[in-house]
Order: structure tokens, then C-alpha cells, then sequence
């Protein structure tokens, strides 16, 4: 090598392709029909305040999907936004004393600097904030729709109630009973709050979940489980006094009850209802220790997943409930804590023989546990099921006209007489329930509605949209500062004019989230949601990416909202997003000092021995397992850090280089400064060669070496492999195959004009592949090697069929017996591929001088003759 090139300055170079992106507005989209189009989306960020390593692996999987595609010719969307609305606003307002705005939008811009240091491929003219009148203005006209529709309503129902943030919670925000933002014991409250009808689509959602064939197998699993459909039955059980039916003379009528195992009724050995059922109220009114049991019962939340695990606690009601089958049978009926109201119809009859928790419910109370299943091969006189229930598939015994039956048959055996005898039916069942949207918060969208004495609840008409937010709002007291502010709540009613109250509850955010990439489809539009053309033709998205903690809210949510829009003649579509990505999360060691606390990995070292100490006093650091990046365990890098010390394009190499995008990354400095050192390899590489190329747009060469042959067989390989790879989501693997071909290019020596001329073509398509990767390299690399044009609007290269078959042959071109060229075929390629061949090549034409042939004579795998 006669000189050292110069040193790659990443961050002049980054910084000057990131202007020029900007300043040409490259990744700005434009509807256009002739073209079509590809919409790329990851889920849009909480301003919290930095982007976080997370962030980056999430925009830059985007941004190589935006960018592959771009360049594959298809009109690409990539836009940006903020889901603005939330909690920390308003708990930094609280401990920091700064209005919600003000935070959230000085969050924005920083968090905006941030990405653009990524050089991610955005069109930031279609920024958008959720907290943007301009925006959720569309939210509230949607949901007044949705409420003329029946898609919304009011209902009172019990509610996680978080006491210190005083504010409802969904039960997916319950974590061991307590808030998850708290840490409060989370009580039961009965409100009056708003609910969107997402249950009216529960068979739809579910079905639909089998066409999503380009999302996660493990997200539809969640998400099918979530709206969890069974197949059961409802059975009337009559009530009559314990104490002998005479005693009060009180026709207690009939109790409904919500079962999926009907063939296990004659193992039937209690009911138990939901501490929350109406009998149970009415029982109580009487009853102060029941009183006391239901008290109890509603210090903990209404989520499932809590109720399974505390312990069972019943409470024996005066009641008896006749079997509907066996006209002998009367079984005890308690209150019960493992029942809930919401579920079913907030009672069931309990069989221990069969079921987890009345197995543990009936060994507490002593109740009777009758085996109705046993084993297939079992012997139906000896078998018992003392220890624990019996849960798995079989066939019945003991029950009368069923025995002997498999389960589902008896299932099915047993619903047909209930219904014939009128005692009860065959139902279908679903877990999901309506999405409750009120909160008791100020930093969301408020809800339009307007609470009248006279005429009730009330729409706020639409010219008087949006309901803004009032400013002057204080967090100085607990509670909901938009219900505290002194004037904003008071309002004529608009249909009778008298003094009325606004609703001060606004929206849940994930309300926000559940739109938010229809309007990027249009997002300056004032008198729509979207426009109906721009929307028709960019949506649904191709691709969304984003975590998979939103598997089932954010995703379902969205997924109703489209159909909501669907029942208000918005859209013709039901799903938004085509394709989903789930990808890994970002981790690294944990580090602790002696005394315990959390060290961040800035603030230790590694000693050439290998052992890690603290920076400061060389003291010995405890080194743990790689776990997920967090705050809390100071395992945290500052994606900053890393640009600036590295680059953004090292830092995309080595998030996409290091593992499957799908798994865990885990973050390590060495791999970090190998991404590092493989860009100024890079760098040198081309530039080095640089100095021996032949110009841009040389043409082709009629022969090649057999070396130059070699070598275009790795670069379009290359172009194959990395395609597919791009496409199946196989970024690590991609990466890979650019290692290689830039050892290959980097080992090679031209020779002649042909190698010379391969070699350049070479490093043209390596830089073309890099490119979605490590753009800014890439378009510096792409100006370096001649080239006018932008990088990110050049196509993709195309590979050529026959330099990526191996087994490729060297065919003599003659024209009436003079050797003309040669040509590289396939091994055993046809006669007529042979024949084509030839007759296309310039020198065999040139050779023909426009003579039409008499004859070609082919000698398989050595010769193409043409005679004129
Ligand atoms: C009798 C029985 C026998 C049951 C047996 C199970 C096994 P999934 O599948 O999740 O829908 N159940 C019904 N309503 C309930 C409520 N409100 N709160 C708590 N549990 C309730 O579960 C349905 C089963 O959960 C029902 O079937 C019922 O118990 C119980 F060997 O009825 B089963
Ligand atoms: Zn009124």
C-alpha cells in the first residue's frame, strides 16, 4: 500500500449526510398511484425524556426495512410521532413543578436530536404529539361516533381503584395486588365510567387472528387467549332455604351459572357465587359477618391472575341449591372470593373431583369430592381423586345416562338433555370485556361530554371541538386537577342551556395509540381524522415493529378501533397492520459495588487479568447475569454516549450484527468496538482502491479472468443472500454475508481491466447492501466511488442468475470457427440457453455483422459455433 488513507471522521460525515437528507427532504413521501407503496412503522415512543438503547434497536430495524425497500422501488412511508399523554407528565409536574406541557414537549425535542443522530430515514414533515389539540380534536369526533353508533357507553361496574393516585386502573396496570405505579393495595370502587364496546367484535378479532399470517405466532396465541372464547353451558339451579323450605316461605328462584365442564355436573358438590352477586347483597342486608366477608373480599382487585392465587375463602349462605338432574341432590351454596362477577354470570357449581379450586375450596369446608372422570383405562370402582383434582381428558363414570361417554361427547350429551328438560342451554363465552377508557387524570384527552340534571349525558356538539385542555390547572392536591380547576367543568348544557358539568375524566392513552398510523396518512388535515385517498392508499401498515409487551393492549386496541371506524363508514378495512415484528430487548451485565449499590458500566473497568473493578478506587465489582436495560439496575448505556464516541452507524452494525432481531442483544463494549473498527476497515478498503478503479459507468467487459469471475460470484451472491435475508427479517445473518464479502473484496488484487472493473462493481454493490445498515458510510462511500446521485436514491443491485450457481463453465463463442469471446454459463445449461447466450453477446454480433445465421452448432459445457 503506497499510502494510509485518512482516518474515516464518522462524525463530520454523519453529520454532513444528515443535512443533506434533510435539506433534499429524500425520505419525504408523496402519494403516488403509479407506485407502489410500502408503509414501514415502529410503535411511536413516550417522551419520557432520552431514547434508550430499546429505541435504537427498534428505529434502526425500521430504518433497514425503509430503506431496503425504498431502494427496491416502492413508495415508502417511515413517520415519527409521540404518544404524548401520560402519567410521568404529570408526576413530573407534581415533583418537579413544571406544567405537563412544558415537560412533555421539552422531552420531544430533545428525543427528537436523538433520532435524527440516528440517521434513521423519516419523514418528519408528518411528526405528530397525541397531546396536540389538532390531534386528539379527531379522537373526540371519533368517539362521539362511536357513542351515536352504540360503540360507547356508560356503565357502573366494579373498578381497580389506585387510593394514592386516585385513579382507576385497567387490571393489566394490577401487579400483586397493588398499583403498579404506587405500590398501593389496590381497592374495589363502583363507578360510573366510560366503556368502548370492544366485546361486540370478540368473535371477529378472534377469527380474524388466523389471516394475520405475517404476525407472531406467539402474539396471536396471547392475543386469542386474552379474548379467550369457550364453548359451555348455562345451568338453573333452583334455591330453596337451608333451614327447610317452609321456614321463610321466600321463593329464592332459580340461580344461573356459567360452566365449560357440563359433562362434571353430577360431581356437582357446592355453588359458590361471586361476593359481588346481587343474592349475596341481598343477603347481606341482613347479615353483618356477611357483611364483613364481602368488606374483605373487595380489598383485593378484580383482576383473574390475583384472584386464582389468593388463598380460597368461602362463605356458607342460607341457601341449598337443587341438582337439575338428580332430583335427590341438594348441594350448600356459599359466597365464595374465587368467583368472579364478571366473568360468567357470577356463579358457578363447584366440582372438586375436576377443578383446581374447588378441590381446594371443598378440602377447606369439608364438602364432598365425587370422581366423574377417570382415566381412559382406568377401573371406574377403585378410582379416587383424594389428593388433587382430576383435570385431564377421559371418560365419565357416575353419572348416570353419561357414563362410559369420552368428555366432549358427554359434553355434548349432557347440553342436549339440559335443554330438552328446559334447565338450561348451550352458550358461548368470552373473557375479553369492554375497554373501560375514563381516568381520573388531567394529561389526556378529554372526554366530550357534558353531565346535565335535566337532560343527562350530552354530547359536546361538534363546532365546539376540540375540548381543550385548560392550562391553569395545579397538582397540588390529590385527585384529578381537571375536576379541582375552578372554572373549566362549568358549561351550559348544549341542548337545554341550563348550568351544567363537563366530564372531567379524559381518556385512557392507549386510546391515543389506537389511530395514530391513520393519521399519519394525512396528519395536517383539519376537517377529518384522515383523507379518505391518502388513507386507502398507504394503509394498512406493511410492517410494524415494536415490543412484544404490547402483544395483546396496544394491538388489540387497535384492532377494534379500525373496526369501529369500520361501523362508522370511516374505512372499509378491518385490520391496520399487515406484517408484525416483535423484537428482542436490549440487556447488559449488572455491576454492584461492595457495598451493595448499582454501578453504571461507565463506572467500571475491566483489569488486563480479566477482573472487573469499580473506575474510581480499583475496587472489586460483582458482576451479574445480562438482563434487560434498566434505570433501576444502572445496566444502562446512553445511546448518546455510544454516537458520540462511535457513531450512529456503528451503533445500528453492531445492534443488528450481534443476535436474531427477534432474541435478546446483549450490549457489550467489545462488541461495540468491533462494529467500530469493522467501518474504518471499511473505509480503507475503498479507499485504498479508490486510486485503481476503473470510471464510473465503464463498460462491461466482454470476458473476465477466471479471479474477476470469482469475485462477482461473491458480490451478487452476496445480493441474493442479503435480500432474502433483509426480507425474512435475518438482519444478523445479512451482516454476516457483508463481513465476507468484504474480506473477499479486501483479498483481492486486480490484475487486468476485467478484475479491475469486477472490483469496483464489487465495492458498488457491498455499499449498495450496507447501505439500509450503515447509511451515512454508505452514501459517503457510494460519493466517493463517482457517483452524482444520492445513495438512498439509487435502486438495489440486481443479481445475475448465472453468477450464482457455482458450478458455472467457460463456452467458447466462435463465429464460423474463429474464436469470438467467451462467456460463463451454468454447467449443463440447455442448448437453446447456449444458443441465446451467444447470439446476445456483443463480440459474436460484431463478428455476425448483421448476417442472418445458418446454423449454431453446440458442444454442451465447451462451445457455442455460429455459422453465417
Ligand atoms: C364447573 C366445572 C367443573 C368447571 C370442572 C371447571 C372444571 P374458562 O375455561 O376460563 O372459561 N367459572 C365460571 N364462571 C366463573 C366466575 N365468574 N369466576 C370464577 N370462575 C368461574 O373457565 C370456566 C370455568 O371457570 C367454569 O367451568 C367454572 O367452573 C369457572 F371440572 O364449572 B367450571
Ligand atoms: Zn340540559
Amino acid at each position: 500500500m503506497s499510502s494510509t488513507p485518512a482516518r474515516y471522521n464518522f462524525r463530520e460525515t454523519e453529520a454532513k449526510w444528515q443535512k443533506v437528507w434533510d435539506d433534499r427532504q429524500t425520505f419525504r413521501a408523496e402519494m403516488d398511484r403509479a407506485r407502489p407503496k410500502y408503509y414501514v412503522l415502529e410503535m411511536f415512543p413516550y417522551p419520557s425524556g432520552r431514547i434508550h438503547m430499546g429505541h435504537v434497536r427498534n428505529y434502526t430495524q425500521g430504518d433497514v426495512v425503509a430503506r431496503y425497500k425504498r431502494a427496491r422501488g416502492f413508495n415508502v412511508l417511515h413517520p415519527m410521532g409521540w404518544d404524548a399523554f401520560g402519567l410521568p407528565a404529570e408526576n413530573a409536574a407534581m415533583e418537579k413543578k413544571i406544567h405537563p406541557r412544558k415537560w412533555t414537549y421539552e422531552n420531544i425535542a430533545t428525543m427528537k436530536a436523538q433520532l435524527k443522530s440516528m440517521g434513521l430515514s423519516l419523514d418528519w414533515s408528518r411528526e405528530l404529539a397525541t397531546c396536540d389539540p389538532a390531534y386528539y380534536r379527531h379522537q373526540q369526533k371519533m368517539f362521539l361516533d362511536f357513542w351515536k353508533a352504540g360503540l360507547a357507553y356508560r356503565r357502573e361496574a366494579w373498578v381497580n381503584w389506585d387510593p394514592v393516585d386516585n385513579t382507576v386502573l385497567a387490571n393489566e396496570q394490577v401487579i400483586e395486588g397493588k398499583g403498579w405505579r404506587t405500590g398501593a393495595p389496590v381497592e374495589r370502587r363502583k363507578l360510573t365510567q366510560w366503556n368502548l364496546k370492544i366485546t361486540t367484535f370478540a368473535d371477529e378479532l378472534l377469527e380474524r387472528l388466523d389471516t394475520l399470517d405475517r404476525w407472531p405466532e406467539k402474539v396471536r396465541l396471547m392475543q386469542a387467549n386474552w379474548i379467550g372464547k369457550s364453548r359451555g353451558a348455562r345451568v338453573f339451579w333452583q334455591l330453596a332455604d337451608a333451614s327447610g323450605a317452609a321456614s321463610s316461605g321466600q321463593d329464592w328462584g332459580q340461580l344461573e351459572i356459567f360452566t365449560t365442564r357440563p359433562d362434571t355436573l353430577y360431581g356437582a358438590s357446592f355453588m359458590a357465587l361471586s361476593a359481588e352477586h346481587p343474592l349475596v347483597a341481598e343477603l347481606a342486608e341482613r347479615d353483618p359477618a356477611l357483611q364483613h366477608f364481602v368488606a374483605e373480599c373487595r380489598k383485593t382487585g378484580t383482576a383473574a391472575a390475583e384472584l386464582e392465587t389468593a388463598e380460597k375463602m368461602g362463605f356458607r349462605l342460607p341457601l341449598l341449591a337443587k341438582h337439575p338432574l338428580i332430583p335427590s341432590r341438594t348441594v350448600p351454596v356459599y359466597a365464595a372470593n374465587f368467583v368472579l362477577m364478571e366473568y360468567g354470570t357470577g356463579a358457578i357449581f363447584g366440582c372438586p373431583g375436576h377443578d383446581e379450586r374447588d378441590h381446594e375450596f371443598a378440602t377447606k369446608y369439608g364438602l364432598p369430592i365425587i370422581p366423574v372422570v377417570m382415566p381412559r383405562d382406568g377401573d371406574a370402582a377403585s378410582f379416587s381423586v383424594a389428593k388433587a383434582a382430576f383435570v385431564e381428558d377421559g371418560v365419565i363414570i357416575n353419572s348416570d345416562f353419561l357414563d362410559g361417554l369420552p368428555v366432549e361427547e358427554a359434553k355434548a350429551a349432557v347440553i342436549a338433555r339440559l335443554e330438552e328438560m328446559g334447565v338450561g342451554r348451550g352458550t358461548v363465552q368470552y373473557r375479553l370485556r369492554d375497554w373501560l377508557v375514563s381516568r381520573q387524570r388531567y394529561w389526556g384527552c378529554p372526554i366530550p361530554a357534558i353531565h346535565c340534571e335535566s337532560c343527562g349525558v350530552v354530547p359536546v356538539p361538534e363546532k365546539d371541538l376540540p375540548v381543550e385542555l385548560p392550562e391553569d390547572v395545579t397538582f397540588d392536591r390529590p385527585g384529578n386537577p381537571l375536576d379541582h380547576h375552578p372554572t373549566w367543568k362549568h358549561v351550559a348544557c348544549p341542548s337545554c342551556g341550563k348550568p351544567a358539568r363537563r366530564e372531567t375524566d379524559t381518556f385512557d392513552t392507549f386510546i391515543d395509540s389506537s389511530w395514530y398510523f391513520d393519521r399519519f396518512t394525512s396528519p395536517r388535515l383539519a376537517s377529518a381524522p384522515f383523507d379518505r385517498e391518502e388513507n386507502h392508499y398507504w394503509m394498512p401498515v406493511d410492517q410494524y415493529i415494536g415490543g412484544v409487551e404490547h402483544a395483546i393492549l396496544h394491538l388489540l386496541y387497535s384492532r377494534f378501533w379500525t373496526r369501529a371506524m369500520r361501523e362508522v363508514q370511516m374505512t372499509s378495512r378491518d385490520e391496520p397492520f399487515d406484517g408484525l415484528f416483535t423484537q428482542g430487548m436490549v440487556c447488559h451485565e449488572t455491576y454492584r459495588a461492595a457495598d451493595g449499590s448499582w454501578l453504571l458500566p461507565e463506572e467500571v473497568e475491566r483489569t488486563t487479568g480479566g477482573a472487573v473493578v469499580r473506575l474510581s478506587d480499583k475496587t472489586p465489582v460483582q458482576v451479574g447475569r445480562s438482563e434487560k436495560m434498566s434505570k433501576s439496575k444502572k445496566n444502562v448505556v446512553d445511546p448518546d454516549q455510544i454516537i458520540h464516541d462511535y457513531g450512529a452507524d456503528t451503533a445500528r452494525w453492531f445492534m443488528l450484527s450481534d443476535s436474531p432481531p427477534e432474541r435478546d442483544l446483549e450490549w457489550t463494549e467489545a462488541g461495540v468496538t468491533g462494529a467500530w473498527r469493522f467501518q474504518q476497515r471499511l473505509f480503507r478498503i475503498a479507499s485504498t482502491a479508490l486510486s485503481d478503479l476503473p470510471a464510473v459507468g465503464t463498460p462491461r467487459p466482454a470476458q473476465f479472468t477466471s479471479a474477476a469471475t470469482d469475485l462477482r460470484r461473491a458480490a451478487h451472491k452476496a445480493v441474493a443472500g442479503v435480500s432474502t435475508d433483509i426480507e425474512a427479517f435475518h438482519f444478523n445473518k445479512a451482516v454476516a454475508r457483508l463481513y465476507e464479502l468484504a474480506n473477499t473484496i479486501d483479498g483481492f488484487a486486480p490484475a487486468d481491466e476485467s478484475s479491475r472493473w469486477a472490483r469496483r462493481e464489487a465495492l458498488e454493490i457491498f455499499v449498495r447492501l450496507a447501505g439500509p445498515m450503515t447509511p451515512h458510510l454508505a452514501e459517503e462511500l457510494w460519493q466517493a466511488l463517482g457517483h452524482t446521485a444520492l445513495l438512498a436514491d439509487s435502486p438495489w443491485p440486481a443479481a445475475e442468475d448465472a453468477l450464482l450457481v457455482d458450478d458455472t463453465v467457460t463456452i467458447a463463442l466462435q463465429v464460423n470457427g474463429k474464436l469470438r469471446g467467451t462467456i460463463q454459463m451454468p454447467k449443463d445449461s440447455s442448448k437453446e440457453a447456449n444458443t441465446s447466450a451467444a447470439l446476445a453477446h456483443a463480440d459474436v454480433q460484431k463478428a455476425m455483422a448483421g448476417k442472418p445465421q445458418k446454423r449454431v452448432v453446440v458442444v454442451p459445457n465447451r462451445l457455442v459455433n455460429v455459422v453465417v
